[in-house]
């Protein structure tokens, strides 16, 4: 058990292991109170280990039974949090026997009940709550796992690898024997036993090998399955594809869980899933649901290789595995995409991607939880993952891409896997073979610089200034970067940050120009690695207005001092579709900045007709005016300003969604009537970009009070033949008050009672809704369908209205406040990863304007001084009050 004073992990105290374990067999007999687990191992001391090296291994939670050594009983001695192991021979077996309770455990980390069915989670240090082992990633196995369990309760029982053996035991249960042919680490050991049922596929890889799709859900879940299936089989085709990665086994499995932790988890041939990131039919499931699955299938697909192929070393190496792997899943969707909604459905993505990135990184790096994408220490690794390590991650990943082109990164991941195949190694390793591989390249000449975006924590800021001279025809654009002090870091050195431009004419027209003699074109990669360096750009036949930072080429802060009539030009012109989004955004921000200080939001014709402009531009893919006609986030609009006063965020934020609806009006009701349905639903990129826009253009329309709109948002919770525009619609009426709401949510819960993931969807809604009270949230959580246990439902109310609703949740009366402390105490005793996530709903609190901030401090200092806290939760706290 953690304890109060759970020590500090530092990066740089890593030791390697001092023993091997070649090959370990685990029995479990399957008991939802007790279950024994029997383990083998074959051990070796390590060539470098010191002979009296004692073997330290990691348990929690476990009731030990029996412990010898080549069959001999072996003394040992607790440590905190585990056992060691001493006087041990070269090479030995090792048999331990130990018994834990499923039931018991809560915080669904080891072995847990989700209904009637056992499930695993072990990522990062949940083995431990199996077995004793040296619970570390660079310990790495070949596993053998049988598994016995009562035949009709537990028909079907699963485990990592290939099934060897099934039979019935005398005595009413059936053993199965699992086989892993692949060493592992125990991070990835995974068994399922339940009443399940599966849908199947068979594939023929492209080197001719055949393989077995599997996808288990509960029974009367198999027709929410057909999406996964066909996630998987894009997912395998699509690392063959582009990584010439196939799949190295013959069955690959995914179950889905109703109670998890997080989205899924990659175990080796036994994926585990949140039924979030499953089950879809058009009934219960939205667009994005649809896209979401699609990619955290293929992500945990494509850890396969990056991740359990190739593993880390410790966790503070955790990016290696993730950031690249989000890289990858972020390629894989956009690359879908593009097969059916071309290249602007790329760059849909991408803005997406990006906007994700800004709204949930960006604070990270800017609070006191800052941290490098490769952090230096931790104290619950649970905690680390985080934004920084997955998202700021891929676009480290990324920026490498950029510098080296497609070519030389499919080069450096075939180089990676040449020398690290089978290993447990570092973000460096991985670094050192995208260089290596692309000699002369500026990855590999500037390499150590460019190791500190793993290194430093904190999101620079790049500030651009440019300067005409008409008779040299020529533009120098100057660059100046800084990057704050963050926790542990006060001093900053400069980054090696890829910058990608284009020039525009103030007609709009791309102007083209050139870096370096004879190459002269209307895109150009800078690369910057001074804290202030100059680039001319010549053979410029106009004063330009810059596009800086095109497909946002570094996860940069940018101040471009462009006007807005420079910006105007971008929004129409640009062809970067990232800039263009940009420049709508930033004509946004222009607006609701001024009118959060100092009130009174005033909206121009100029920016109102460029809106109009985008709104009716034929060319333009529905999705992306969707995305250019939304307002900044909440969150956004908070990180521009150096206080934050969420009320009045709120409030400005819907007064100019008001102003675009009236001032609009014309233009949201034409765009809705244009978009009406043609056919039936597809999930397609084109349908859920019609079916976004003609939804935003209805919640726009009902906000403007108008009951024909209200009626119609009614009409379809009623009659929608899709989920999408179903929630929607209700979504529309909870979002401006309407009469209507009320029952719209009423016939919605009656209509779907039965569907947790639809019903988890309506109570989030009504945890967002503008102005809800903490009684309401209150009343959502006595009904008989909450449970605090289980975590989709807990997020789902509690932490939507604490991490999503800042408008509700900040309150100068400290009522939200002193609910969310309440919920973190409670989920604690619970399960402390849910809890430490809710934690963080207010680490930023010193931003707060000081009306909200002396309000939360002695709450949360209250909290903190709990007796009794996780180290999750109290590790969060202690940074969020330091
Ligand atoms: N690797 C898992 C995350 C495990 C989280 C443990 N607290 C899912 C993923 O990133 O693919
Ligand atoms: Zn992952």
């Amino acid at each position: 058990m953690r304890t109060d004073q759970a020590p500090v992990i530092s990066r740089l105290q890593y030791a390697k292991p001092a023993y091997a374990i070649d090959q370990v067999t685990l029995e479990f007999d399957l008991d939802p109170d007790r279950t024994r687990v029997k383990n083998r191992m074959q051990l070796r001391r390590l060539a470098d280990a010191s002979a009296d090296a004692p073997l330290l291994l990691d348990g929690e939670d476990l009731t030990l039974q029996s412990l010898t050594v080549d069959g001999k009983a072996w003394v040992y001695a607790a440590t905190d949090g585990g056992i060691r192991l001493d006087k041990l021979p070269d090479a030995f077996q090792l048999d331990i026997v130990t018994a834990c309770s499923p039931r018991a455990n809560t915080r669904l980390s080891g072995l847990y009940l989700s209904g009637d069915a056992f499930f695993t989670q072990c990522e990062a240090e949940g083995f431990r709550r199996i077995t004793y082992w040296p619970d570390r990633p660079d310990v790495m196995s070949r596993f053998t796992v049988v598994l016995r369990a009562d035949k009709a309760k537990y028909p079907v029982l699963l485990s990592n690898g290939n099934l060897k053996s099934q039979r019935p035991l005398d005595d009413g249960r059936m053993e199965a024997v699992w086989e892993d042919p692949f060493p592992k680490p125990s991070y990835l050991f995974a068994l399922v036993a339940g009443r399940l049922v599966c849908r199947e596929q068979r594939i023929r890889a492209a080197d001719g090998r055949e393989h077995l799709l599997q996808v288990y859900v509960r029974e009367g879940d198999l027709d929410k399955t057909e999406h996964a299936m066909q996630s998987l089989v894009h997912s395998v085709a699509w690392d063959e594809q582009r990584f010439g990665l196939s799949l190295d086994l013959d069955r690959f499995m995914i179950v889905a869980v109703s109670d998890f932790n997080m989205g899924a988890m990659e175990n080796k041939g036994l994926n585990v899933f949140n039924t979030k990131y499953v089950l879809a039919n058009p009934a219960t499931a939205t667009d994005a649901d649809y896209m979401n699955i699609e990619s955290v299938i293929g992500h945990e697909y494509f850890h396969n290789w990056t991740g359990n192929r190739i593993t880390c070393r410790d966790w503070f190496q955790l990016s290696l595995k993730e950031g690249l792997t989000v890289f990858r899943d972020q390629e894989f969707s956009q690359d879908l995409a593009a097969q059916s909604g071309g290249e602007s459905a790329r760059a849909v993505k991408r803005i997406e991607d990006v906007r994700g990135l800004r709204a949930v990184q960006f604070p990270e790096d800017a609070g006191p939880m800052a941290h490098p994408v490769r952090p230096d220490s931790y104290v619950a690794i649970d905690n680390f993952y985080t934004p920084t390590v997955y998202e700021k991650g891929a676009e480290v990943v990324r920026m490498m891409q950029t510098l080296v082109g497609r070519a030389g990164f499919a080069a450096g991941m075939k180089l990676y896997f040449a020398r690290h195949d089978g290993q447990a190694v570092t973000c460096d390793d991985f670094l050192a073979a995208m260089a290596d591989a692309n000699p002369g390249s500026a990855l590999e000449t500037h390499r150590a610089q460019f190791s500190l975006w793993y290194a430093q924590a904190g999101t620079p800021r790049l500030r651009a200034a440019g300067q005409y001279d008409a008779a040299a025809r020529s533009y120098t654009l100057s660059l100046t970067q800084a990057c704050p002090a963050t926790p542990g870091q006060p001093e900053k050195q400069a980054q090696i940050i890829p910058l990608r431009l284009g020039l525009l004419a103030r007609s709009g027209e791309a102007l083209s120009f050139s870096v370096e003699a004879g190459a002269r074109g209307t895109d150009a990669l800078l690369v910057l690695t001074q804290p202030q360096q100059s680039f001319v750009l010549h053979e410029v036949d106009a004063e330009p207005i810059p596009s800086l930072l095109r497909g946002f080429s570094a996860p940069v802060l940018l101040d471009d001092g462009l006007s807005d009539a420079d910006r105007l030009v971008l929004l129409a012109h640009d062809t970067d579709p990232f800039n263009r989004w940009e420049a709508a955004q930033r004509l946004a921000l222009a607006r609701l900045l001024p009118a959060v200080q100092d009130g009174g939001l005033k909206l121009d014709a100029t920016y109102l007709d460029a809106l109009r402009g985008v709104l009716h531009d034929t060319g333009l893919d529905p999705a992306f005016k969707d995305l250019v006609l939304t307002l900044p986030s909440e969150g956004y609009i908070a990180e521009q300003l150096g206080q934050i006063d969420p009320a009045r965020i709120h409030q400005t934020r819907q007064t100019m969604r008001l102003a675009l609806a009236q001032q609009l009006q014309a233009d949201w009701e034409q765009t809705w009537h244009a978009l009406a349905p043609t056919g039936g639903y597809t999930p397609d990129f084109a349908g859920a970009g019609r079916r976004g826009l003609r939804n935003l253009a209805l919640s726009y329309l009902s906000l403007t009070g108008d009951a024909v709109w209200q009626g119609r948002a009614y009409q379809l919770v009623k009659d929608a033949d899709n989920m999408t525009d179903r929630f929607d619609a209700l979504a529309a009426l909870v979002g401006c008050r309407a009469e209507l709401a009320q029952a719209a949510l009423e016939r919605f819960a009656a209509q779907f009672a039965h569907e947790p993931l639809v019903m988890d969807k309506w109570f989030a809604l009504q945890a967002t809704a503008p102005g809800v009270e903490v009684s309401a949230i209150r009343t959502l959580m006595q009904r008989p369908d909450f449970s605090i246990r289980n975590p989709n439902r807990a997020r789902s109310v509690i932490s939507t209205f604490c991490q999503g609703n800042p408008g509700a949740f900040h309150r100068t009366d400290g009522a939200g406040y002193g609910f969310w402390a309440e919920q973190v105490r409670t989920l604690d005793a619970i399960n402390p990863q849910v809890a430490a996530r809710l934690a963080r709903a207010l680490d930023r609190w010193r931003k707060l304007t000081p009306s909200y901030a002396q309000v939360v401090e002695p709450i949360m200092r209250d909290l903190a001084a709990h007796p009794g806290l996780s180290a999750d939760t109290r590790e969060i706290l202690g940074k969020a009050l330091a």
